[in-house]
Order: C-alpha cells, then sequence, then structure tokens
C-alpha cells in the first residue's frame, strides 16, 4: 500500500504555472488532506490519526501552533495538517542497504524531498571521520560517544545545542537542564530565526511576549488586523476564527505583500455553504505594502488617531486605560505627531487614501485585535515594527479587553512552549536562580550564543561539537554556503531526529543520527504509556499522547535519549534524578511545576483536564510586569530601506507544500504553481522595466556591501501580483541569497524578508532538486 521512496530526485521539467487563486480551502483541500492519509497509510492507521489529532486525549498536531476550540470537532485538522502527520507517519523504514548504498556525498547532492521521503531512520547510524558512508551503532556506543567527546572538551562552550519547536514541554526541559547542568547556555532555537522580534517588541512594552488575547475573542473581535501572514498555507484553521470575526459583524484588514487566496475569501470545509456555495469575503480592505514598510505604516496609522483626539479632545483615545495602567504617553504622542507623511507614503507604497481608511476603521473599533506572523518579524526593524503595534494597541486600550488584543501566531506547534521552558540562550537570572535551587547545582550565568552567533563561533573555529534536537539548522539558517562550511568545520555533529535531512548530509567529520519516535506513536516506559504537553500560540497548555506503534522497535523517545545522555555526561552534577525522569513523566511535570511560574498542579490539572491555560498579568488582569509597573509607550524611528535603482527587495515563504525545510510536495496551489520550486515571483510593471519577459530563465543575485554577490541560477520567473518593488522565492533554497550579516536590529533574526535583490537573464536550468548556487 505504501509508496516506494523515489529513486530518482524531482527535477522543475515538468513546472507549470497558473493564475494565483482567489479563495481558499474547501473541496479541493478535503482531498488534499486525505488523499494522501488514504494513499500512504492503512486504514486503521488513517483513522487512529484523523480522529485523534488536536483532540484533548489524542495528539497535537506538529504543524503549527495553531489553538484548538474548546470543544474539538470529530475531524479537527486541516489539508497542511494530515500532510504532515502523513509524511512522519508513513510506516518506511530507511535500510542499512540504503546507507550502504549512498554516500553522504552523493546525498548532499539530494533535495529535501527526496532526502525526506526515504522514510523513517529506524536505528542509530553513525559516520566515522575516515568514512563518506553512514553505519549502524549501539544505543549504548552511540550515547558513550557524545558523552566521552563532550567530556573532552576544554570548556561546555565549545559545543552548541540547538532545537526546534517540534519537540513538547517535557524533553525540552530536560534539554535544557541537561546543557545547563554541563555547563553552557549555547541553547540556540528555531525561534532565533522566527518570532524573536515579537518578544523583543512586546517585553517592553507590557512585560510579557505571549499573545494577550484568549482563543474565542476572535468571535467578539470589532477588527482584526492580519499583518504579515499567510494562513491559508501556515495556519489553516485559524480561517474558522476569522470566520467568526466575519459573521458576527466584525471586519478583517489584511496588509501583506501578496495578494494571499485566503485573505481574500475562505471557503469552510466542514460546513456545507463552504463546500457547496462561494465561501465567505474575508478581508475587508487588502493593503498591499511595500516590503518591510510595516512600520511606517503603523506609526501612520497612529498619527491618524492622534490628530483625531486633538480634534474631539478625550473622545478618541482610551483615556481611562492610558492613566490607569500606561506611561510614555506625551513623548509617544509628540513624536508620532511629527513623522514625515512623504517618507510613510514612499516606504509603504501606499496611497494616503489607504492609510486613511484604515486608521478610520481603527478609530470605529472597540475591539481590534492585531496579528502576524513573519512578514513582520523577519526584517531589518522587525523589532521596532512590534513596538509600534503594541503603541498602537494601548492608544486604544486594546489589551485585557475582550474582543482585543496583540496576537503572535507562532510556527512550530511547540515553539512557545519551547521557550517556557527555558530554552532560550539568555534566560533571566530568575529562572536559573529557581533551576539551581530546585537541581542543586549552579547554572551557568554568561549568556550562550543564538543561532546566528552559532555559525559565527563556528566560522572562528570555537565549536567542536554541535548537537540537534530536531530541527534542520543548516537548511533553515542564512547563507547557505557560509553555513555548510560553518557546519563542516566542527568534530561531531549529533542530531536526535525522525527522518533523513540535510543537516544530516552536512555534517561535522563524525556524526551521529539518533532516531525517536514522533507525535503520533506512543510511547512506553517503565511505568507504562507516557504522555508529553505542548504550549499553543495563545498560551494554552495541551497533552499530547500518539496512538501508533512506533515504525520501529529501536527507536526512543526524545525524553529517554535525554536523560541516558545525562546520566552518561553529568551523573554527578546536583540532585537530578535522571532514570526517574525517563520512567515516569509526572516526575518531569513536578520539577517544572518547581522552576516555571504558572504550572501549579500541573499533572493534577493534566490528568483531569488534558490541559489549562497559562496565567497573563496583561490579558487577565490588566497588570504589567514592566519596571514601571505599567504599560510602556516607546519611542520608535523608522527607517527606509529603499532599493537602489534596477534592483528589487526579496521575500523568501513557504511554498504549500512544505513545512519549513520539509517537502511533503512540489506544488504551491494557491499561488498557481505545480511540480516545481525554483521559481521567482515579480510585478508584471517591474519585469517590463528590467527588459525581462513572463517564463523566461533568471539568475538572482543578492546583493550585500563589501560582499561577493551571492546567487540562484536558473530560476524561473514568473508575473505576479506582488506588491511592484518586491520578489519572492522559496524557502529553504532562498537561504542561499541570505547574507549572514543581515538580520534585524536588536534580535539577530535573519532578515530573510527584505533583501537587495537584481535579477538577470539566466542560461542554465538546474536539472536536480537542488539549486544551482555558483
Ligand atoms: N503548512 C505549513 N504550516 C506552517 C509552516 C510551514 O512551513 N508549512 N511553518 C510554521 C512556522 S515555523 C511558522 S513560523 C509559520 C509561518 O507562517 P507565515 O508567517 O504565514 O509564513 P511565510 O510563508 O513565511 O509567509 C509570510 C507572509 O508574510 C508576507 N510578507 C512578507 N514580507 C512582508 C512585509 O514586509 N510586510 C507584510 N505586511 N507582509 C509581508 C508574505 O507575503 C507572506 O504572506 O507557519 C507555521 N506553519
Ligand atoms: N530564508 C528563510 N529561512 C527561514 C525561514 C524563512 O521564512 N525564510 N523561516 C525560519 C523559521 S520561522 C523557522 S521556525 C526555521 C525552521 O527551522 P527548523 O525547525 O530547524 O526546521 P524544520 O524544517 O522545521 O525541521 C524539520 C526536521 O525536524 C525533525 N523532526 C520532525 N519531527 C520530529 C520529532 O517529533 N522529534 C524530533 N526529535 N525531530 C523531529 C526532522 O528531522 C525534520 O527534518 O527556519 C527559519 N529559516
Ligand atoms: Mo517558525
Amino acid at each position: 500500500m505504501t509508496r516506494k521512496p523515489p529513486v530518482d530526485d524531482f527535477t522543475d521539467a515538468g513546472l507549470t504555472v497558473g493564475p494565483p487563486a482567489t479563495w481558499a480551502v474547501g473541496l479541493p483541500a478535503i482531498e488534499h488532506a486525505m488523499l494522501p492519509a488514504l494513499g500512504e497509510l492503512d486504514p486503521e492507521r488513517t483513522a487512529k490519526v484523523a480522529f485523534s489529532i488536536n483532540h484533548k486525549k489524542g495528539f497535537d498536531c506538529p504543524s503549527c501552533a495553531w489553538a484548538n476550540p474548546d470543544k474539538s470537532k470529530p475531524l479537527e485538522f486541516c489539508e497542511n495538517g494530515m500532510k504532515s502527520v502523513v509524511w512522519e507517519s508513513i510506516p518506511t523504514v530507511v535500510t542499512r542497504d540504503f546507507f550502504a548504498e549512498h554516500s553522504l556525498t552523493d546525498m548532499a547532492d539530494k533535495s529535501e524531498y527526496w532526502l525526506g521521503l526515504q522514510g523513517r531512520i529506524g536505528e542509530p547510524m553513525y559516520k566515522a571521520a575516515d568514512s563518506d558512508h553512514y553505519r549502524p551503532i549501539s544505543w549504548d556506543d552511540a550515547l558513550d560517544l557524545v558523552a566521552d567527546k563532550l567530556r573532552s572538551l576544554d570548556d561546555p562552550n565549545e559545543a552548541v545545542f540547538y532545537t526546534s519547536g517540534r519537540i513538547t514541554n517535557e524533553p525540552a526541559f530536560l534539554y535544557q537542564l541537561l546543557v545547563r547542568a554541563y555547563g553552557t547556555n549555547n541553547l540556540p532555537d528555531c525561534s532565533n530565526m522566527c518570532h524573536e522580534a515579537t518578544g523583543a517588541g512586546m517585553v517592553p512594552a507590557i512585560g510579557v511576549g505571549k499573545s494577550t488575547i484568549h482563543f474565542d475573542d476572535f468571535a467578539d473581535a470589532d477588527l482584526v488586523i492580519v499583518m504579515g501572514q499567510n494562513p491559508g498555507t501556515n495556519h489553516p484553521r485559524m480561517l474558522n476564527s476569522l470566520q467568526d470575526t466575519k459573521v458576527n459583524g466584525g471586519q478583517m484588514v489584511a496588509v501583506n505583500v501578496l495578494p494571499e487566496a485566503s485573505l481574500l475569501r475562505y471557503k469552510n470545509p466542514q460546513k456545507p455553504v463552504g463546500v457547496l456555495g462561494d465561501g465567505i469575503a474575508m478581508a475587508d480592505q487588502f493593503v498591499q505594502i511595500k516590503i518591510g514598510g510595516d512600520m511606517h505604516l503603523i506609526q501612520a496609522v497612529a498619527k491618524r488617531v492622534l490628530l483625531a483626539e486633538q480634534v474631539s479632545p478625550g473622545q478618541v483615545l482610551d483615556w481611562d486605560f492610558i492613566n490607569a495602567h500606561c506611561t510614555g504617553f506625551e513623548s509617544y504622542r509628540d513624536h508620532i505627531l511629527a513623522i514625515d507623511d512623504d517618507e510613510v507614503l514612499a516606504a509603504t507604497g501606499l496611497d494616503a487614501a489607504e492609510i486613511e481608511e484604515l486608521a478610520e476603521r481603527y478609530l470605529n473599533s472597540d475591539a481590534t485585535i492585531v496579528t502576524w506572523a513573519l512578514g513582520i518579524t523577519q526584517h531589518k526593524q522587525a523589532v521596532g515594527t512590534i513596538a509600534e503595534i503594541m503603541n498602537l494597541l494601548l492608544l486604544k486600550g486594546n489589551i485585557g479587553k475582550r474582543g482585543a488584543g496583540a496576537s503572535p501566531i507562532r510556527g512550530h506547534s511547540n515553539v512557545q512552549g519551547d521557550r517556557t521552558m527555558g530554552v532560550w540562550e539568555q534566560m533571566p537570572a530568575a529562572f536559573l536562580d529557581e533551576l539551581g535551587k530546585a537541581f542543586a547545582f549552579e547554572p551557568p550565568r554568561e549568556h550562550g550564543l543564538d543561532s546566528v552567533n552559532a555559525m559565527n563561533a563556528m566560522d572562528r573555529g570555537d565549536i567542536r561539537v554541535f548537537f540537534s534536537m530536531a530541527g534542520n539548522l543548516v537548511a533553515a539558517i542564512s547563507d547557505s554556503g557560509r553555513a555548510e562550511a560553518a557546519i563542516r568545520s566542527v568534530d561531531l555533529t549529533v542530531s536526535v531526529t525522525t527522518k533523513l535531512n540535510r543537516s544530516h548530509v552536512i555534517t561535522g567529520a563524525e556524526s551521529l543520527l539518533l532516531p525517536v519516535i514522533g507525535r503520533t506513536e506512543y510511547d512506553e516506559q517503565a511505568t507504562g504509556r507516557q504522555v508529553t504537553t505542548v504550549e499553543d500560540t495563545v498560551c494554552f497548555v495541551n497533552q499530547s499522547g500518539g496512538e501508533l506503534p512506533p515504525v520501529s522497535p529501536d527507536l526512543l523517545s526524545d525524553v529517554s535519549v535525554l536523560c541516558r545522555l545525562a546520566q552518561r555526561l553529568v551523573p554527578y552534577v546536583g540532585d537530578i534524578d535522571w532514570a526517574g525522569f525517563e520512567a515516569d513523566y509526572d516526575r518531569i511535570r513536578d520539577a517544572i511545576e518547581k522552576v516555571i511560574p504558572g504550572f501549579d498542579d500541573f499533572n493534577e490539572r493534566l490528568h483531569r483536564d488534558h490541559g489549562f491555560l497559562l496565567p497573563h498579568g496583561p490579558r487577565d488582569s490588566r497588570t504589567f510586569p514592566t519596571a514601571s509597573g505599567r504599560a510602556q509607550f516607546t519611542v520608535r524611528t523608522a527607517e527606509h530601506v529603499a532599493a537602489p535603482a534596477g534592483r528589487l527587495i526579496l521575500q523568501t515563504m513557504r511554498a504549500h507544500d512544505q513545512h519549513n525545510t520539509t517537502m511533503y510536495g512540489l506544488g504551491d496551489r494557491y499561488r498557481g504553481i505545480a511540480a516545481g520550486r525554483f521559481v521567482v515571483f515579480v510585478n508584471p510593471d517591474d519585469l517590463t522595466e528590467l527588459g525581462l519577459s513572463d517564463g523566461q530563465t533568471v539568475d538572482v543575485f543578492s546583493e550585500w556591501p563589501g560582499e561577493d554577490d551571492r546567487v540562484l541560477r536558473g530560476y524561473r520567473v514568473v508575473a505576479y501580483p506582488t506588491k511592484k518593488g518586491c520578489a519572492a522565492l522559496y524557502f529553504p533554497e532562498g537561504n542561499a541569497l541570505i547574507p549572514r550579516g543581515a538580520v534585524a536590529d536588536e534580535c539577530n533574526t535573519p532578515a530573510s524578508k527584505q533583501v537587495v535583490v537584481r535579477i538577470e537573464p539566466g542560461a542554465v536550468r538546474a536539472d536536480s532538486g537542488r539549486p544551482i548556487t555558483v
């Protein structure tokens, strides 16, 4: 029944381009969700997965961090969630013969699509320094090897411990504990490349870096402003919440560079009218902005709000809220009233009437939610933009109010939880104090390396071991060429993983693959079957436990790997019962309860209710854990980053058939792309000005002061209704073009959606699944 792994890699030879869609989901999404499941899994596995995903007693969908309604529908998943669990749970295992046949050099020429489809890794694998092949190794030997190597380092800071939001709370807590017991804070994570700016922008304003809304606030909002987000692909179930807003008479405004189909019209597949009818119009206003213009836009809207207050004093702003809860209003007001309107128009590419219209909607709304994702966070001024979103919300008291709030929409299903558990290279002293107290050891205090700085340290030759708990850093991080050279400089790379990816073939001298069970699979330990937990984008902690048997008997859980490594590496550090943690995950939760606020009666509440909401001062009681105890208006200066003549600003984004570096397929249905990935979207007017024609083969060069151009060759240029002056192509291939130095101010996130490029006619097209980068 199960498809055989592909022998040949994909090529773009069959690529087709059609018109972009004008609506999202509906019947095709049901078909796209269920066909892979039915084609790849037997009926029993399909049913087990379909009826337990996102259910209180089932497992949390690993695709995104969107929240679950209080009462789940019998089928509580979207097309892309189903694609992700099918990808994980296809019971095909990569064989020893495969690794004997394919050298690492050979696999380095393959795409992520080809690597992932080979199947699940079924047993630990080891590549020796003098070999170009992986061969099987026992768990004991593998873990001894890691512990011996780590113990041999002169300084624990010569090791880097990456993780991605794929892992759940319990392993995340143990991971940071292990790493700190070993003696370093080098804990970079995928958040460094994702929503880092969200915390950096929100915490100074309200003291908390997480969403201030409840899941059902969407239904009560007068206005939802969706900024820099493509929910139809990346958070499809969010469309149900936006539908609630609209059905209840609220409005939705989309601020985006691209006219994403789901922002225009939605057909709910779980409602008859969604399947058969025209669906529901989504954006009441579509604000098509230039890449990087959002900070100027928010300031301009705020200026109009402040001018309206001058015309009708006391009538416009929420003075009760500002007087009782805020500080810094006067200097903020004076600064915003002085911004230059012409610069706003140049930076946003909007006309004054569009800004006026958005301001009017905000003025007329008593309850506004602003949501955002990577279209806001992966830019030079990401932190400033988020600070301005907070300022705008404070003006009308939109924090801690029904139907209102700031709502960053997280990516990975547990990326928020991992941070709550202490996976961060710069955890505050209060957390380290509690951790040290609970386990009787002294955690290191010096801040560790984030993702970009970890690569810089590798370049300098300062890193000997790179350990990765889930994820695919070498593909996810900027500047692919330099990233690969950096990783190759270390002595040992270790990947705790489910499936093959590029980080397993671009390695240090020695390399280990440690295969683990996935979310869909059950986890048996000495005291019986275990569950773990995840935190969603609105701070709800959910239980997650799989129901499928693991695809191979030689897999461990993430928790087991960590506990067994810890017993070898740090057996005498502090008072930590690693064996007890492995046997009974309730004990891990007891430890979490001791160290992290908000987890009182963790086990009791989990076993009784299967989940609970974490406390949040600003949301729950308008208490603000800032230095002043008040919400803080901040003064920020927006800078217009213009492209030089003949250049465009490039964003790198997700196609519909991928999850970050994982490829389920090769299409991007809503944008009209099928059977290929090497396309660059350009506005038709820009094509004319650049002397290019739709469909032509081109090379894309990125430009960075003082450095050689980086290039992706052999792309097909697609005339597309993106904002004029802006181009787009897919991540992770696009990382070849993002210079290491292009990062967001203040938070070091790669500016992977704001890079200056030049597009020139090209000649050669890639004839494999890897793009041409020289
Ligand atoms: N199926 C699926 N689901 C996923 C993922 C996946 O890969 N596949 N990834 C998960 C992860 S880790 C994350 S972080 C999220 C990502 O979710 P998204 O943030 O939706 O991800 P992107 O595909 O990068 O889309 C970015 C959007 O921002 C817009 N944009 C780009 N630059 C700007 C700008 O300057 N201003 C404005 N206003 N808009 C801009 C783009 O046009 C695009 O619509 O999704 C999560 N969910
Ligand atoms: N140019 C550009 N770069 C970007 C982005 C962009 O928009 N543009 N987006 C950034 C963002 S938002 C993010 S979050 C990062 C993503 O960076 P990562 O999180 O590092 O990448 P993923 O592709 O999500 O990682 C997928 C891998 O996780 C492993 N995995 C999957 N499930 C499990 C599991 O259950 N357990 C374990 N142990 N392993 C598992 C598998 O090996 C799989 O190949 O990329 C960032 N990079
Ligand atoms: Mo992300």
